[in-house]
């Protein structure tokens, strides 16, 4: 068979792949739960493995022809046993929310009640959103921040103790500061219920020893691999104890039985064939997190994130809790009298990406908060360091106090292509 390269091909999706990567390179990405993926996780991922069914898991499978699937699947879960030292990891899931509804779909029974860090003060869709299946299906009783904007453990163990949740969720998608899982794994015991730790944000940042780990507090462990790993777009759960025969019936829901719930829950529970040109990407993103640079990549993260929120503090910008201790910044722009939504817009015009954001207890609606949120993981992973992270904080804060002065906007424009141009990306012909 005569094939033709893709420009060829198919002219027309070249195309927007092209301008995408001109995007990419041209411009400062600061939504904090973007990062990129390597040539050799890309290459991985668009590979033949995408022709291949295996429905089911290494050794036990469905369809024939599973020599290589087997090997490649194995070598991605036991490099995420070896660095996060867990005993069961399922790489099949699709995506986050995909893991974290097999957390449901394995420890929970319609109708139960769980607890999970509410949309409005930072937390995910999946954690117990009203319009999300984690609160049409479940009775979700969330809980929030305080004042200061870190997390409340009074209030979480009030609830936990009025409500009784069978499950609790940790982690967040706009929370700038260090999760307590031991706080968090203390208030399930308590009660009773089951501690699951969403790590997705911060899964590169505990794998550099850079932030606590959930490993020995939570009972199960979900993350995407697509933020500060730098895999491809997909899941990963991670729990301790054996998983008994896959044929067996499901088992009852206990401590014990979790690994072989959650592979139930997978498959055949929610997904079909696993994804196994991702599982690919994923295996070789795993190889790359074991390696200095990755680890002082993540470390420069958090550097680079508390430098940029010292110049927002000192320019009068409201950080919600006063700064960082991760990878990302929640502000309240406000009281500069603009929107969350007028800032991303000032700021994409100076090529810098961030995403409008609620803050805790927001007066303004969903599309239009009060906030932005941004971050440093792709920063650092173009090699940007202390010295940067000044430049660009400069150049934040300035557009958003001068959002409609030309001349500011053009200088600042100037100064982030020259770091672009400095710190490229992709620069090889590797991705094109
Ligand atoms: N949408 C992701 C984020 O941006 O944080 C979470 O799923």
């Amino acid at each position: 068979m005569q094939y033709k390269p893709l420009s060829q091909a198919d002219p027309e999706v070249h195309q927007c792949i092209v301008d995408e990567l001109s995007r990419q390179r041209n411009g400062l990405e600061m939504i904090p739960s973007e990062s990129y993926a390597s040539p050799a996780v890309l290459r991985a991922m668009g590979s033949i493995f995408t022709n291949k069914y295996s429905e089911g898991y290494p050794r036990k499978r469905y369809y024939g022809g599973q020599v290589n699937t087997d090997k490649l699947e194995t070598i991605a879960i036991e490099r995420a046993k070896k660095i996060f030292k867990v005993d069961h990891v399922n790489v099949q899931p699709y995506s986050g929310s995909p893991a974290n509804l097999a957390v449901y779909f394995a420890l929970c029974k319609p109708g139960d009640t769980i607890m999970g860090m509410d949309l409005k003060q930072g937390g995910h869709l999946t954690h117990g959103c009203k319009v999300n299946f984690s609160a049409k299906y479940y009775k979700s009783v969330p809980y929030g921040v305080g004042k200061n904007g870190y997390i409340d453990f009074n209030q979480v163990r009030a609830i936990a103790k009025r409500e009784k949740p069978k499950l609790i969720w940790a982690g967040a998608t706009a929370y700038p500061r260090e999760y307590d899982f031991k706080a968090f794994a203390e208030i399930a015991k308590e009660v009773g219920a089951f501690f699951a730790a969403d790590i997705a944000h911060i899964i590169g940042l505990i794998i550099s020893g850079v932030h606590n780990s959930p490993v020995g507090y939570a009972d199960v462990i979900t993350s995407t691999t697509h933020k500060t790993l730098r895999g491809p777009r997909a899941g990963m759960i991670l729990c301790n104890g054996n998983a008994s025969e896959p044929l067996k019936p499901t088992p009852e829901i206990t401590k014990e039985n979790i690994p072989t719930l959650i592979d139930k829950a997978i498959f055949p529970g929610l997904q079909g064939g696993p994804h196994e040109h991702t599982i690919a990407g994923i295996a070789v993103a795993l190889k790359e997190a074991q390696t200095n640079e990755f680890v002082e990549s993540n470390r420069m993260i958090i550097k680079t994130c508390k430098i940029i929120a010292e110049e927002l503090l000192e320019d009068g910008f409201n950080l919600i809790t006063g700064g960082t201790d991760n990878h990302l910044i929640l502000m309240d722009v406000t009281n500069k009298n603009i929107t969350g939504q007028e800032a991303e817009t000032a700021l994409e015009k100076i090529n810098i990406s961030v995403n409008k954001n609620a803050v805790p207890n927001d007066p303004r609606p969903p599309f239009s908060p009060s906030g932005i949120r941004l971050g440093t993981p792709c920063l650092a992973m173009r090699g940007m360091a202390e010295q940067e992270a000044k430049i660009i904080g400069k150049c934040i804060s300035e557009t958003l106090r001068n959002t409609n002065n030309s001349q500011i906007i053009e200088k600042n424009q100037k100064i982030v292509n020259e770091l672009c141009l400095k710190f490229p990306i992709y620069s090889g012909r590797e991705v094109e």
